[in-house]
């Protein structure tokens, strides 16, 4: 079978593959083919899509110096200016997005309706960002001194790196670099080692947008190369959705550093509270979405569902019924629901968390992590196949599988008494604080959540899923540091002055 070979990096408007003894020190030059490639997989079958360049320091100090000689023409062009490229993008986006979701259903493994919602947020995202090059970007206030006039008006903070995951491909990067770019900052970008083919693409269409040379650039990679980003000094703004071991890492090492800004979005271990006054049907279903859908691989997947006892029963054996019959299978079929999990290591990272929930006394409803070999596609036995994994369990405010993220179809039944105050207590009872939701009929109930519960993101009588580029999207606690997604991200990529101007001859 013929293995396609990537492009390599895009630095400086240029597709490179980083092989250039001039840009390598003596031990990049030693190393060996095989250690300065890696390879993209397709996870439901585990073949090989293409081989890639894994971008070194090296290839990280072009990019930044690339980013960094282009970004005073950049910042000098109008926002209407700079948001042209962007709206380019924007209807190359909507222009192939069955032909980019497939892609994206290929290389990371979502049923394809997500593959294709994932472009879709993608140019959600682009219209905001260059919709809002139209927008205001300032404040006129009243001055305390009536000669005097006083505004706040932003402006570019330099080079933004970003780094991105692999399981929103397109969607992520882009809700990072739009606001970026149409701000007026240059940009380097590590998309995720499981996507590189998503990566080329969205560096080939910011190519075809005849952006300047320099403006955004892409070096392939691993977190090595993503460290090399976050660790330079040129870089201004560090923007990065992943792991919270990461992020934190991220987060406390640009501490150090004055002047320098880390926005990032982690993950959480998301419940939703099913109250005595729900619907069930809302909640079977917005349980369902919210735990299997991605596989149960979302930084807003739910992994526990805090359900109230006069309505436990009935709870459980509906949602227990769906699970036990969930369709997994080939991403690209339209009635899958659920495709395979992303890498091999990811599937053992499951197995423990499953195993470790049954060590701390699960009661355990459903398991499908084996698949039986009629599930599994024709072809497809390397795939990385994983089936949800159910159970109940006596809430305990130290149980490791009710407070780490697993990041799979792993999903916890816990029955509460008492009020919704009791609900939120165990709700809140994580290091997490990223999403959740309430399924109840009751607005004082809703109110309370919505009010009380330690989260960025709530969700009322809906899946804990789903986002919207016109609200922010982070958390609170070990889920989030800032925002580096969607409508806040402005934050993290600009400065702002305040402007105070004398009108008059007074001297004050
Ligand atoms: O994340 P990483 P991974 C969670 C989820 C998952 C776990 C690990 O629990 O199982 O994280 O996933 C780059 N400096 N989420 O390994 O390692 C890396 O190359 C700078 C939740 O994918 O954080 C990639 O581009 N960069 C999450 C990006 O960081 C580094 C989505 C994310 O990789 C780096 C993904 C370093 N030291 C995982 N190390 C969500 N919020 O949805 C790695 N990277």
């Amino acid at each position: 079978q013929r293995t396609e070979r990537g492009r390599g990096h895009y630095i400086g408007g240029e597709w490179t593959d980083g092989n250039g003894a001039e840009r390598r020190s003596a031990s990049d030059r030693t190393r060996s083919d095989a250690e300065r490639t890696f390879e993209s997989e397709n996870p439901a079958t585990g073949e090989t899509l293409a081989t890639f360049q894994r971008g070194t320091a090296a290839d990280v100090d072009a990019a930044l110096a690339a980013a960094e000689s282009a970004a005073e023409a950049w910042r000098s062009l109008s926002y209407i200016d700079r948001a042209e490229y962007l709206w380019d993008i924007y209807h190359e986006l909507r222009d192939r997005h069955d032909e980019l979701g497939e892609i994206v259903s290929k290389e990371c493994g979502k049923e394809i309706s997500e593959g294709k919602a994932d472009v879709t947020e993608a140019w959600h995202m682009v219209e905001w960002a260059a919709g809002n090059a139209r927008h205001p970007h300032g404040d006129i206030v009243p001055s305390e001194i009536g000669s005097k006039d006083a505004y706040m008006r932003r402006k570019p903070r330099g080079v933004v790196g970003c780094i991105t995951p692999w399981n929103f491909p397109v969607a992520i990067p882009f809700w990072h670099m739009a606001i970026a770019l149409v701000e007026g900052n240059t940009v380097v970008w590590k998309p995720a080692e499981q996507t590189p083919w998503c990566g080329q693409i969205i560096a080939e269409m910011f190519e075809e947008s005849g952006i300047p040379d320099g403006v955004f650039n892409m070096v392939q990679g691993f977190g090595d190369a993503g460290a090399a980003i976050a660790d330079d000094e040129r870089v201004d703004t560090v923007l990065f959705t992943g792991s919270a071991e990461v992020g934190h890492e991220i987060a406390g090492n640009v501490g150090g550093e004055p002047g320098k800004l880390a926005a990032c979005e982690m993950g959480g271990k998301n419940g939703i509270v099913i109250t005595e006054e729900a619907d069930l049907d809302i909640a079977v279903h917005a349980a369902i979405m919210s735990s299997f859908k991605t596989t149960g691989q979302r930084c807003v997947s739910s992994e526990r569902l805090i359900v109230h006892e006069d309505v436990y029963d009935e709870f459980k054996a509906r949602f227990v019924d769906i699970a036990a019959d969930i369709a997994v299978g080939d991403p690209l079929e339209e009635d899958t629901f659920m495709g395979p999990a992303i890498e091999a290591d990811h599937v053992e990272k499951i197995r423990g968390y499953n195993e470790l929930a049954r060590e701390e006394g699960a009661n355990v409803l459903v398991d499908r992590f084996e698949l039986a070999n009629e599930e599994i596609p024709d072809g497809s036995e390397d795939g990385h196949w994983v089936g949800p994994f159910v159970y109940e369990i006596d809430y305990e405010s130290d149980l490791r599988c009710l407070n780490e993220e697993c990041f799979g179809p792993h999903v916890a039944l816990i029955e509460y008494s008492g009020g919704i105050e009791d609900a939120v207590e165990i709700h809140d009872d994580t290091p997490y604080g990223l999403a959740g939701a309430i399924i109840s009929e009751d607005y004082r109930q809703l109110n309370y959540f919505r009010d009380r519960a330690d989260l960025g993101l709530a969700y009322a009588n809906l899946p804990c899923i789903g986002a919207e580029v016109q609200l922010p999207f982070g958390g609170v606690k070990k889920s989030g540091n800032g925002y580096p997604s969607a409508r806040e991200a402005i934050e993290a990529v600009t400065e702002r002055t305040a402007w105070t101007m004398n009108n008059s001859r007074e001297i004050e």
